[in-house]
């Protein structure tokens, strides 16, 4: 029932409770892929579908996303907690065009949690910033987000401008528009739907 406290407290704006509840749940010894798919994740879908049916609009979405946000900052430190050396370098971003961060945070989260050195550009990258900062940090993997379908070409360039620096680096990328066929048609080397597919994928990549 405390789960459905959380999505409701999403939904409701209502930072305080979701930190409060979110740090319930964690001391009660709730699954953290339970608190955070079936209380934070599953509530930004539901505000999701509330704004395309013209519900809701941009200030409350942002607002959603603030409370959820709080509760990601209390799971954090547990999604990382006891890596030390590094497995490989991820250098993470969304795209050009995209200011949409709670999905690309989570990957970064679960990637420094499965021990990986994680560079991450915010939002809103473009292609030469990922090339030069993969170049310099010598990274095995560039991860891309985008949500939105507009911002998808910014992926095909970034893609594009990897090959043609010719670096070893390999790109993954994944976001809510995202698929695998649109991976396999601009030569990415991988996709995945969710943050613990995004790690499968770099250790793959990396073994
Ligand atoms: Co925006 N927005 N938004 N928005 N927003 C969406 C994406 C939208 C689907 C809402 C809708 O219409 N139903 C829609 C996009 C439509 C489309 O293009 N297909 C949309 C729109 C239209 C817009 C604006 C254009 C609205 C406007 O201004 N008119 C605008 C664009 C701004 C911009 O980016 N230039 C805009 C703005 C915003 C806010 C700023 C208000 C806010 C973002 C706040 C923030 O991120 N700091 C916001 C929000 C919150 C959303 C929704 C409601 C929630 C997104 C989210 O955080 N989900 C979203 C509706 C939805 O997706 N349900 C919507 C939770 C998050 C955990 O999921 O990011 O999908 P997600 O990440 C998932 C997977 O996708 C995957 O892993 C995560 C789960 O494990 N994943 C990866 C993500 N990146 C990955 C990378 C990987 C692998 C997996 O490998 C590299």
């Amino acid at each position: 029932m405390a789960i459905l406290d959380i999505f409701n407290a999403v939904l409701a704006f209502d930072e305080e409770t979701v930190k409060a509840k979110t740090q319930a749940e964690l001391d009660g010894g709730t699954d953290i892929g339970t608190i955070l798919n079936d209380g934070l994740i599953s509530a930004m879908d539901e505000v999701g579908e509330r704004f395309s049916a013209g519900e809701l609009f941009v200030p409350e979405m942002l607002m959603a996303a603030q409370a959820m946000k709080a509760g990601l900052k209390i799971l954090k430190p547990h999604l990382s907690a006891g890596q030390s050396k590094s497995k490989g370098v991820v250098v993470i971003g969304t795209v050009k065009g995209d200011l949409h961060d709670i999905g690309k945070n989570l990957v970064s989260m679960m990637m420094e949690g499965a021990g990986f050195e994680v560079v991450d550009l915010g939002v809103d990258v473009d292609s030469e910033k990922f090339v030069k900062t993969a170049a310099e940090k010598s990274a095995d993997v560039i991860a891309l987000s985008a949500l939105l379908t507009t911002t998808m070409p910014s992926m095909e360039s970034t893609v594009k401008a990897v090959k043609e620096a010719g670096m070893a680096t390999r790109t993954i990328i994944g976001g809510a528009p995202v698929t695998q066929a649109f991976a396999d048609q601009i030569g990415a080397d991988g996709y995945s739907a969710d943050a613990p597919g995004a790690v499968k994928l770099v250790k793959q990549i990396i073994s």
